[in-house]
């Protein structure tokens, strides 16, 4: 195996263009072999192959700065990068992250899981390079996808002024997660279908380069046909009019055709677009014939392509879609609004009845947000599926054109809680503290996927900013026959009464809490349990009556500890001047890597025993002693 000997880019700088083709179908074997087991980002990695062996031949990394935009695509670039003998822990507990970490590597420059950053920060250090005057050169890979980004157009725009040199690589290959959608994905199908483009403009250009040139006249006027001719091919092309040199389109899985476009992007003193086209899933059949799927897969059977997957109840986004689907059969305004997220969202099922009722707005939350407040304020009721993660983006947008202006948007708040193998960027912990701070929302998660539709339903009737939460997978196995059942809005569910502790639960947690109550009633306590449902309104009126009536309160969420639920709840009993001993569980300040959810619910002592435990050293502490003592 090449791969082996590879120890660093160093190693490739010496092979022959046959020797880089043998080890990129290592590499892709590798990829396959790996995410066969451990799930993960395959189409994106095995679409960049040969660009990154050209990237790592043609700079001199780690020196020269190398940025991947989100930084999915990069597995390549973690097995050239000494990260070989590890990669088989891919995203695995304690393992390698399946994005880039700076810690993991000197050559992942920049940490990213959201899309759409990399040419920002590659201005950012490509300017201190020069203020510093430092030497290095600075190269970011930006996909057609992140490219639908509204931030990616900001840094354009800056680049373009400052005229920085740097190099942009445009990896084409027409699909985000699903294929890509929008007026610029629709302009570089252009681009990519006229490849005469650049050629013909090398040849004019070296045509006139050979013109010898007698006396200043002559000189004049072959300089004014360059500028005309550089005019004229230029029309049409948006880059060029940004103020970058395009060099391209390429076929992104040829080494010859790479390596010196490269090499001669990197030398030039301006900001330059490399645009590429690549395959997403490139050399691997099925990923290849469905590149969506497998985008970021589980487990897969390698030679089949079967996705090895478990039987369970539906996903809460499935259920989130399908009611969305039940409701909008009768009612023609509710309209469904998804951030290049169909897949992820299930919003590609309510698309497939409502073609027109459904947008995919690419990789725009904050787009999305604003344009949810459009609709709603022409009357429509917009759902803008979005995860937890994601609508961190969109908060401006949430605040200054939903919420201020008090428009009823419901925003269906996706992989709320942790997340798993994505990790630190994709965990959804955040968002109670940073929207329920903002006049109008409400905010509610329901113990489950029954739940979810009535919230969903209720939602759609309200006056104002909804966020109904829900988490990542599968639910707890409701029966969704039968028409959606009604929930009482802004109200909490008490559903057992005890006098020592009452938990007071937020989310599908609440079904940890019903265990941690069973645990606690068999060591002798009274404990009570109460169904939060809402954060937002906060149900004063029972937490009024559960103080009365029990000595301590514990809440739980799935959630930051700063500003979640629990924080709502102490806020509440601090202004009420209600004296009762109340406790916050859930996550703590910090970045939560990947790794299975369960794992880190039981180190934070999140799960029922760690719960139990807690709650009973608690009790102690307050002296509350059980019927029994
Ligand atoms: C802000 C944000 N929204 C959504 C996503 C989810 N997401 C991850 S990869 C991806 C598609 C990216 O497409 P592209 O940039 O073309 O890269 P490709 O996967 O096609 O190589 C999306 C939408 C994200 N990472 N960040």
């Amino acid at each position: 195996m090449l791969l082996e000997g590879v120890q660093s880019p160093k190693d490739l700088r010496t092979m022959s263009t046959s020797q880089l083709q043998r080890l990129a179908s290592e590499l892709r074997q590798s990829i396959i072999e790996t995410t066969a087991r451990t799930g993960g980002h395959i189409g994106a990695s095995l679409g960049t192959v040969e660009l990154t062996l050209a990237l790592h031949r043609v700079y001199d990394t780690p020196h020269d700065k190398l940025l991947w935009d989100i930084g999915h695509q990069a597995y390549a670039h973690k097995l050239i990068t000494g990260r070989l003998e590890n990669f088989g822990t891919l995203r695995q507990l304690g393992g390698i992250s399946g994005f880039l970490k700076r810690r993991e590597s000197e050559y992942d420059v920049w940490e990213a899981g959201h899309a759409s950053t990399s040419l920002s920060a590659a201005l950012g250090l490509a300017k201190a390079r020069d203020l510093m005057h430092a030497n290095y050169r600075v190269v970011a890979v930006i996909g057609d996808g992140a490219l639908t980004a509204g931030m990616a157009w900001e840094a354009l725009n800056q680049i373009g002024h400052l005229k920085t040199p740097m190099v942009v690589v445009v990896n084409d290959n027409s699909m985000s997660i699903a294929p890509n959608v929008g007026a610029f994905s629709r302009y570089l199908t252009d681009l990519r279908s006229a490849p005469a483009y650049s050629r013909l403009k090398q040849e004019v250009e070296g045509l006139l380069e050979g013109i010898p040139v007698f006396g200043t006249q002559i000189k004049r006027t072959v300089e004014r046909v360059k500028d005309l001719v550089h005019y004229a091919m230029l029309a049409g092309n948006v880059f060029e009019e940004l103020g970058f040199r395009y060099f391209g389109p390429l076929d992104g899985h040829s080494l010859d055709a790479l390596i010196p476009v490269l090499s001669n992007a990197r030398d030039v003193n301006e900001p330059v677009i490399v645009h590429v086209i690549t395959q997403k899933g490139k050399g691997y059949r099925p990923a290849e014939e469905h590149p969506g799927e497998f985008h970021g897969p589980g487990p897969f059977e390698v030679a089949s392509g079967r996705f090895i997957k478990k039987s369970e109840p539906p996903s809460y986004s499935q259920v989130c879609s399908d009611t969305l689907i039940e409701i909008a059969k009768t009612d023609p305004t509710v309209v469904a609004i998804t951030a290049a997220m169909p897949d992820g969202t299930k919003l590609d099922k309510f698309a497939a009845v409502f073609p027109d009722r459904f947008f995919d707005v690419g990789i725009a939350e904050q787009h999305a947000a604003t344009f949810a407040a459009g609709l709603a304020l022409a009357g429509m009721k917009p759902v803008f599926a979005v995860y937890s993660t994601f609508i961190q983006r969109a908060y401006d947008q949430v605040i200054h054109d939903v919420c201020h202006q008090d428009l009823p948007v419901v925003f269906a708040i996706d992989r709320a809680g942790l997340v798993g193998a994505d990790g630190a960027t994709h965990q959804g912990v955040f968002d109670v503290s940073f929207l329920r701070t903002v006049p109008n929302i409400e905010i509610a998660m329901g113990k489950d996927e029954g739940e979810l539709r009535s919230l969903l339903s209720e939602a759609l009737h309200r006056p104002h900013p909804v966020a109904i939460r829900y988490p990542r997978g599968s639910g707890q196995g409701i029966d969704l026959s039968g028409p959606i059942p009604p929930i009482a809005w802004g109200e909490a569910q008490w559903t057992f009464h005890g006098q020592d502790l009452t938990l007071v639960a937020f989310g599908p947690i609440y079904y940890t809490a019903a265990a941690v109550r069973e645990l606690l009633q068999a060591q002798g306590y009274s404990v009570g349990l109460v169904n939060a449902r809402f954060v937002k309104p906060l149900d004063t009126v029972t937490l009024t009556q559960v103080a009365n009536t029990t000595k301590a309160i514990m809440t739980i969420e799935e959630h930051v500890i700063s500003g979640g639920f629990g924080s709502a709840v102490v806020e509440w009993a601090h202004r009420d001047g209600i004296a009762i001993p109340i406790r916050i569980e859930g996550l703590p300040d910090e970045f939560i890597d990947h790794g299975p959810v369960n794992y880190y619910l039981n180190l934070y002592e999140l799960d029922a025993e760690g719960l139990a435990r807690k709650a009973q050293r608690w009790l102690d502490s307050l002296n509350i002693v059980h019927a029994e003592q």
